[in-house]
């Protein structure tokens, strides 16, 4: 396959400025007509090269008339014209009824819908398949009225009319000019939530929500959701909706989280439907947050979009930082960056230790469908964040107003951006810009020293980049870390002239040191408040002093992390200890977590932040090195410990909340979010009587939170009754596969040694299908991702297990094959067994006939 670098950027040859779509839809034959409106780019005479993708091409036509001096390969169309300005019009048929690669044009249950970012629309007619080639869409729908009530697509609905034989047919107007990744089509059946919105201009757009038959009730949260979210971009950002209509569509069978189409969101029903039964709080958050997310693509994504794939973090960061923003402000912020931290912890840095690193700018790509990555995204969204915290809001906002009055209706790059803030500003941002084109953790190394005659205290700050994977150079970048200082009372030290007790060190230059005078006694460093830079840290604090931070630090984030530092290095630190030494470690770790029980300095939703160990995932990325069973037993050792030194306060925990009606309310939610934690906790405590208890909130609970956390806690504490209550819960969910899903998920990562049977088991279930990214993602990507001891059993059993799938879906779905492989290819920092059982799948995998460029591209990346 070939390789594409973002070095090799050249402006379209033409340009298309209007289509003219008209869709017949039929299960197996679709025929599509595609007339566009195509003017040479520049002085050239090259020929068209259009995209194209498991078409069957019946006509072209240019200017009316039929030409047949075209090439065709396997994925394009090649048309030789002396035309500079002509009407091209192409007949093709396609089948989305096979199609199971969920790209393009395909049926999910009955409905068709289509998903063309980034390089789908290729697959329903031969086109210009890239960002920067804009155009206005007409398009009609023609399809049987019973089955396909709803025809739908970006934009104005404009005109409808009946035909024979019971069709039907609409015509929708797009007034902007879109990429065609921004195409949608929707037919199908739907139960409709209508409502409307009064923007800031007093324009009233009309907001329709379609959802599968049955399901009206579950749709309300979502269409809250988009309200809040519609009303908060006209208040932060000062950015109003274009269109008169607003459409959401909730679909089954979804590669992705949601879609942005303009006008015409597509969802996969997992981020749309909830209600108390069936949904938790955490899938309530979920659904506002990607609600939010698609909403705000409109104007960041749409209105301005991106010129080439390598710059899909212009739209991907700065959307992700929105709806982060968003999130924060509906709820709790402490909490809402906790959530942000712990992705980029398990997930980023896992990923910028792997064969795959990239920077949030890729350089290479073979397949695009790869890099929707947390890199991207999330990596994407803190370097987003750091010039929120270099410029401040008002400079922030600035530049956003002055991004859009540049680059509204163009496609543009990452500099783009950059220089729009840089301008807005006037500061100078070329050093800032590596954040772009470098990939890799950052960590940097904290130092001090006091000196009690002179009164003074200095603190150097040093950055340190590793080579990574992809890139063995790298540069020093500029990184902002937010910090304060305590005195050993846990009074914050005045900093500077302004009397600032919170400082800010834009460090830029491999080592930087601040000097401090007056200061009484040594102090403690609280560091990188709010997770000021996406970095690792190294300060050699003592438990003592990471415990005066949890206590003490003015940043709520800090408190945090001071708390997780202090387990992970209890963690660490059991390897190689005798088991008296272990006790006593742990022991004195514990004891340290006792005053945030009793605190009353913080909000319950925090507490339960900081009494939550660790993942594994996180636990795993701060080592070089990792012994998987010992690092696993050593975090259930620390866990089981907190269990039995605080069962009693567990128990008052659990027990001192008044049970409440459901309702997705802040004040709720954490004390869910404590109760439950504090289930878990009483469960491993093995108190005598715990089953009782969770029999009772099973059987009393009217949500799925609390339902959840019942089996979540059974699992935890390996009690029988885990699988008792699992086919009490099979059998009320067993016509509910997006509730199943949870069922599924919780199978997969229960360490058993007969695992591999459970979920082969699983997968002849009535609700399983091969087809269903949500169901492979819940029962095999589970497994994958999260069962540490099944997955990497030492005798391979687990790697082969997931090979042998990822190799059967390969053919269904290549892209869900191509993110349920992560785990597989990052064997970088496991034992050399299991690294060698690890590439051994790899290879079997890479030897695959017909094997998908998704697939290819991470496996030839991971092998040495
Ligand atoms: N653009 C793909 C889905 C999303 O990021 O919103
Ligand atoms: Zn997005």
């Amino acid at each position: 396959p070939e390789i594409k670098k973002r070095s090799d950027y050249q402006q379209p040859d033409f340009l298309i400025n209007h289509v003219d779509l008209e869709f017949t839809l039929a299960e197996t034959s679709t025929k599509v007509i595609c007339v566009s409106q195509v003017t040479r780019n520049g002085l050239h005479n090259r020929p068209l090269i259009l995209d194209g993708e498991g078409i069957e091409l019946l006509s072209v036509h240019i200017n009316g008339i039929e030409v047949s001096n075209y090439q065709q390969t396997e994925n394009s169309l090649t048309i030789d014209t002396d035309s500079n300005e002509f009407e091209l019009r192409i007949v093709n048929i396609i089948n989305p009824k096979d199609n199971s690669s969920l790209e393009g044009l395909y049926l999910s249950a009955g409905a068709y819908c289509t998903q063309c970012e980034a390089e789908g629309f290729r697959k329903i007619t031969y086109f210009l398949d890239r960002p920067d080639v804009l155009a206005k869409y007409d398009v009609t729908i023609i399809a049987d009225k019973k089955n396909f009530p709803f025809l739908l697509s970006n934009g104005n609905k404009v005109d409808s009319g009946e035909l024979p034989d019971s069709m039907h047919w609409v015509k929708w107007s797009d007034p902007f000019n879109k990429p065609c990744y921004l195409f949608a089509l929707v037919a199908g059946d739907f139960d409709l939530l209508e409502d409307q919105f009064v923007t800031q201009s007093g324009r009233t757009i009309a907001l329709e929500l379609f959802v599968d038959k049955g399901m009206l009730s579950r749709g309300q949260h979502a269409l809250d959701s988009l309200k809040k979210a519609m009303r908060w971009d006209e208040t932060e950002f000062g950015l109003e909706y274009d269109l008169d209509i607003y459409m959401i569509v909730a679909v089954d069978f979804f590669n992705m989280g949601a879609m942005e189409n303009k006008g015409l969101n597509v969802f996969n029903s997992k981020f749309v439907l909830a209600d108390a039964q069936t949904a938790t709080d955490e899938d309530y958050f979920n659904i506002e947050a990607v609600i939010a997310h698609e909403y705000f693509h409109n104007w960041t994504g749409n209105r301005v979009t991106c010129r080439d794939w390598f710059q899909l973090s212009l739209k991907e960061g700065l959307t992700v930082f929105r709806d982060q923003q968003f999130s924060a402000d509906m709820s709790s912020p402490i909490v809402n960056r906790i959530q942000n931290v712990r992705i980029i912890r398990e997930r980023q840095f896992a990923e910028d230790a792997s064969t795959m690193s990239h920077p949030i700018r890729p350089d290479e790509v073979i397949e695009m469908n790869n890099f929707y990555t947390v890199t991207v995204y999330d990596k994407g969204a803190e370097v987003i964040r750091m010039l929120f915290t270099l410029l401040g809001k008002t400079g922030f906002l600035a530049g956003i107003k002055l991004y859009f009055k540049r680059f509204d209706g163009q496609a543009v790059t990452c500099d783009d951006f950059v220089q729009a803030m840089q301008d807005a500003n006037d500061k100078d941002l070329s050093q800032f810009r590596r954040w772009y084109s470098q990939s890799g953790t950052p960590k940097v190394v904290v130092t001090d020293s006091y000196d009690p005659s002179a009164k003074t205290y200095q603190i150097t700050f040093e950055q340190q980049h590793s080579a990574t994977f992809d890139q063995n150079e790298k540069q020093d970048l500029v990184i902002p870390i937010q910090f304060s200082l305590l005195n050993d009372k846990l009074e914050l030290i005045k900093l500077g002239d302004a009397k600032q007790q919170q400082k800010m060190l834009e460090l830029h230059d491999s080592k930087q040191s601040l000097e401090f005078k007056n200061i009484d006694s040594k102090p403690i460093p609280s560091l990188l408040h709010g997770f000021s830079a996406p970095v690792k840290l190294d300060y050699p604090y003592s438990q003592q002093q990471l415990g005066n931070v949890m206590l003490g630090s003015p940043d709520e984030f800090a408190r945090w992390d001071a708390g997780q530092k202090l387990f992970s290095d209890c963690i660490h630190d059991l390897a190689g200890k005798t088991q008296q030494q272990q006790k006593d470690s742990i022991n004195q770790t514990v004891a340290m977590f006792e005053p945030i029980i009793e605190a009353t300095d913080i909000s319950l939703a925090l507490k339960a932040e900081i009494l939550t160990l660790p993942s594994f995932e996180t636990l795993f990325q701060q080592m070089d090195t990792v012994d998987i069973d010992g690092l696993n037993q050593s975090r259930k050792l620390l866990f089981k410990a907190l269990a039995q030194k605080f069962q009693n306060n567990w128990l008052t925990q659990y027990s001192k909340f008044e049970k409440q009606p459901y309702a997705y309310q802040a004040n709720q939610v954490e004390q869910r979010k404590m109760r439950n934690l504090a289930l878990k906790y009483l469960t491993l405590s093995g108190q005598h009587d715990v089953e009782q208890l969770l029999i009772e909130q099973f059987n009393g609970a009217d949500n799925m939170t609390d339902s959840l956390a019942v089996l979540g806690a059974a699992q935890l504490g390996d009690l029988d009754l885990f699988e008792k209550l699992m086919l009490l819960f099979e059998q009320k969910w067993h016509n509910d596969p997006l509730v199943l899903d949870k069922w599924f998920a919780l199978h997969a990562n229960t360490e058993r040694p007969d695992i591999l049977a459970r979920i082969s088991m699983l997968m002849g279930h009535s609700q399983f299908t091969i087809n269903n990214p949500n169901r492979v993602r819940a029962l095999i990507g589970t497994f994958s991702f999260f069962n540490v001891s099944g997955f990497h059993n030492i005798d391979g059993s687990g790697y082969k297990f997931v090979a042998d799938y990822l190799i059967k879906l390969n053919e269904v779905n290549p892209q869900i094959a191509a993110r349920i492989i992560t785990p597989l290819i990052q064997w970088q920092k496991v034992d050399k067994v299991r690294q060698q059982l690890m590439q051994h799948q790899l290879m079997r995998i890479g030897d695959t006939k017909g094997l998908s460029n998704d697939l290819f591209e991470k496996i030839s990346k991971s092998l040495p």
